[in-house]
């Protein structure tokens, strides 16, 4: 056993057993030479103490140069194009889609016979929510996964994988698939092998005999899903306890051993070479602990990110990765660059959008766009109004007591508010994962109820649509949750399955909604009114190169109801006002005085005079051309 010692050295013996293992390409051997002395880097610094440093590195070169033989040639072509061209994903012609593939269409060959709607509908972006072989009954929505190579044989296999992926590819729709690498469920194979005591995977968790440890750790972490289980371990049946971070049944890797970053590059991969394009990172946050330190967001978690995308830049050029990092904004950020997460949810965004509606007052969402949007050159933000997942409130309370706003009670509130217990409330949501120790609690629901709709109230479509048009016009990539785009409501008949009962982030998981899709075209039913004005948005943001890339600077008005930001492009300016407010709002001419007088409104496709003002309806908005 060797440990690490200096690139020179290490480079040869990596090359010499990538070589004795088979061809080293010519092309691979390029971009070897260019990233290993950054991956040699990064590994010093996560694994320079250990004794085997040197024969880790070198069989993940191996595996590097294996897998890019084996990559198929459409998808190096492609691969290459796109990472010739890094702002390839800040075109105002990208739009994502997001759903479950069982929910949404049964099978993998539901999901194909779909992609005529997705064209329709504009995606270039197609998220299929977690598909892999997972545990029977609980699984989180597939988030335990059993096998990274094997597609759930419900859904189908991992060759009709590769064979939608092409066809996506063929209709210019890029496939998105989790990279879920913080966990593994207790069924994989190293689980169980871990589980039996095999010395080699043992040491893949983090098991240990009894509570000392536990509890040292505990001492400092969070509780991610109290209403599952206190803490960040479960106890096994043999008395062991394992971390966990979210279900028992989600056991956490051990990435300071660096078989654990081995054998997950090597799965990670294999992914790539199925023609995913892009791996969205599941909860980047929590890949690396440290005793006395919360366990969330350790510098050793940015640079195993930095070496997974190292070694994807090698093998897999062109392929992205899409943080999903659901914590304080300034955190959020530190994920997103090129040489780590290229793209990132934009959590603050999300949530102050639902803030801005439920107080009637936009200026914390002013202010984190004023504030918080700008990212590194070749990034880009995922802009959505919902998820799969639940609704936390994770602005910054140093930027909410600017405004005289206190975040932990403000956070009350708006839980209060989105599960219906706030009087006059609009919102029909439900509370995921309260925990009365800390009087903290997210909100689930879809989109229309949660503006709205379910409730009957006049302003829920509105809502819908303005969510949507904020969205839709404030950079990077905006992302549709399928169903939401014909007002989906919330499901409850989670709560008489056994599985899904105990998670109430099934409500905004209903099965893809066939009644509201046939209503799509008829003008006079919620659906067709929201399917309408949502399609009408997305062609106006695609013929507007302004809404290309990230640059925003914003524009207040003297209304704290509304909104204000304008999207700068080659010698025009898209004006945003969006008025969250339940009245009416007059922007008076003097407010848009330092514009030329005739704009264009891009949504109706009229021309404006500006020396009029501008009245916004209750949730109204308009996408102005400007000079
Ligand atoms: C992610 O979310 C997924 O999006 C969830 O669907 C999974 O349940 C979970 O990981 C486990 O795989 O807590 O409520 O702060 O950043 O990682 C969602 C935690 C979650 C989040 C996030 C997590």
């Amino acid at each position: 056993m060797t440990t690490l010692t200096t690139v020179d050295a290490d480079r040869a013996a990596a090359l010499s057993a990538a070589d004795a293992s088979g061809r080293v390409d010519e092309a691979f051997l390029g971009r070897f030479d260019e990233q290993f002395p950054r991956l040699h880097g990064l590994f010093t610094r996560l694994y320079g103490e250990r004794p085997d440093g040197q024969e880790q590195l070198a069989q993940i070169v191996t595996l590097a140069s294996a897998s890019w033989n084996a990559r198929p040639l459409d998808l190096r072509v492609r691969g290459s194009r796109h990472a010739e061209d890094p702002d390839w994903f800040q075109s105002e012609r990208m739009l994502g889609g997001v759903c479950y593939v069982d929910r949404y269409a049964g099978n993998l060959a539901g999901i194909r016979e779909q992609i005529p709607y997705f064209r329709e509908l504009g995606l270039s972006y197609l998220h299929l929510m977690p598909l892999f072989d997972a545990p029977e009954g609980p699984n989180d929505g597939g988030y335990a996964v059993s096998s990274y190579r094997r597609v759930n044989p419900s859904l189908g296999s991992m060759a009709q994988l590769a064979d939608l992926a092409a066809e996506l590819r063929l209709a210019g729709i890029s496939l998105v698939l989790d990279f879920i690498f913080n966990h593994t469920s207790d069924e994989h194979e190293w689980a169980r092998k871990a589980y039996a005591g095999d010395p080699e995977f043992e040491d893949f968790y983090l098991i240990f005999p009894d509570r000392t440890m536990p509890d040292a750790y505990e001492e400092t972490t969070r509780e991610i899903f109290p209403e599952d289980h206190p803490g960040s371990f479960v106890q096994l049946e043999d008395g062991r306890w394992v971390w966990a971070t979210f279900h028992s049944y989600q056991w956490d890797l051990n990435y300071a051993n660096p078989a654990v970053f081995r054998a997950m590059a090597g799965e990670m991969l294999f992914l790539a070479n199925q023609g995913v394009e892009v791996l969205r990172m599941d909860a980047v946050a929590f890949i690396w602990k440290r005793l006395g330190t919360p366990c969330e967001s350790l510098p050793e978690a940015h640079l195993l990110l930095q070496a997974f995308n190292a070694l994807l830049a090698m093998a897999a050029p062109g392929t992205l990765f899409k943080s999903e990092a659901i914590v304080h904004p300034d955190e959020v950020l530190t994920y997103v660059s090129p040489g780590e997460c290229q793209l990132s949810y934009n959590p603050l965004q999300m949530a102050l959008t639902w803030e801005a509606l439920a107080t009637r007052d936009a200026r914390l969402l002013q202010q984190a766009l004023e504030r918080r949007h700008d990212l590194p050159p070749h990034t880009a933000w995922v802009n959505y109004v919902r998820s799969h997942d639940d609704i936390g409130w994770t602005f910054a309370d140093e930027d909410a007591a600017e405004l005289g706003i206190d975040g932990y009670a403000h956070r009350r509130f708006l839980n209060d508010f989105y599960v219906g217990r706030h009087e006059g409330t609009f919102a029909r949501g439900v509370p995921f994962q309260e925990n009365p120790r800390t009087g903290d609690a997210r909100v689930a629901g879809t989109t229309a109820s949660l503006a709205g709709v379910e409730a009957g109230d006049p302003g829920g479509e509105d809502r819908v649509v303005l969510a949507h048009a904020i969205a839709l016009s404030t950079g990077g990539i905006p992302l549709l949750y399928l169903g939401d785009e014909v007002a989906q409501l919330n499901d409850y008949t989670y709560t008489d399955d056994p599985d899904r009962r105990s998670d109430s982030r099934w409500v905004h998981r209903g099965n893809r909604p066939r009644d509201r899709y046939a209503e799509r075209l008829t003008a006079d039913t919620a659906a067709g009114r929201v399917h309408r004005r949502l399609t009408k948005l997305i062609s106006a943001r695609a013929g507007a190169a302004e809404f290309a890339g990230n640059a925003l600077v914003g524009f207040r008005t003297p209304d704290p109801a509304v909104l204000g930001y304008q999207r700068p492009g080659e010698g025009t300016v898209v004006l945003v006002l969006a008025n969250v407010g339940d009245e009416q709002s007059l922007i008076d001419p003097l407010t848009l005085s330092g514009f030329d007088r005739m704009a264009h409104d891009l949504v109706l496709g009229v021309d404006v005079d500006l020396d009029e003002g501008l009245a916004l309806p209750p949730h109204g908005f308009v996408w102005l051309r400007v000079r």
